[in-house]
């Protein structure tokens, strides 16, 4: 496997604080990524490059993030034969609906994996980006199956007065 299989990708700054947490979970399941700001509409020729040399580059998925007019994973997807996982960015002015319906409406055709809005389909993209990667990785598969025991083993069969 590459050093490097997945690459986060994403539409603006302000993404990050979404973004993030895909980072965070794929480096807790120890799969190397790139971070990368990709405009599809401020950076267009940015994000041709990037699509157009993806599978060359070494990457196996890719997890792209937008808000609002979220074309980026859906124009990502048009230039690559890489699976691309879409996570609709929360949006200020519509709670990331508008993300969610840009992303998930692909025409049938040219597929984007669309996970949940916000940080629960950042997490998910990562988990699922991984448990792609793992199906040609034993040490990784491993990996995944001690994460979600760990999962399991921190749900408490009584719920405390602490908030979650
Ligand atoms: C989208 O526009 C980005 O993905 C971001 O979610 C949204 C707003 O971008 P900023 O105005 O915060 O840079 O392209």
């Amino acid at each position: 496997m590459s050093a490097t299989p997945v690459a986060i990708i994403m539409g603006s700054q302000s993404d990050w604080a979404t973004m993030r947490h895909a980072a965070e979970t794929l480096t807790a399941l120890g799969v190397g990524h790139l971070t990368r700001i990709v405009s599809a509409h401020r950076t267009p020729e940015r994000l041709y490059a990037f699509a157009k040399g993806a599978k060359a580059a070494g990457f196996q998925v890719i997890v792209a993030g937008a808000g609002g007019a979220a074309h980026l994973p859906g124009m990502t997807a048009a230039m690559t034969p890489l699976p691309v996982l879409g996570v609709p960015v929360e949006s200020k002015a519509l709670s990331g609906v508008d993300s969610l319906h840009s992303i998930v409406q692909m025409p049938p055709g040219v597929p984007v994996g669309t996970l949940a809005i916000g940080r629960a389909g950042a997490i998910n993209a990562a988990l699922l980006a991984a448990a792609i990667l793992a199906l040609a990785d034993p040490a990784l598969a491993g990996r995944l199956d001690d994460w979600r025991r760990r999962q399991t083993e921190s749900v408490a069969e009584t719920p405390s007065e602490e908030p979650a």
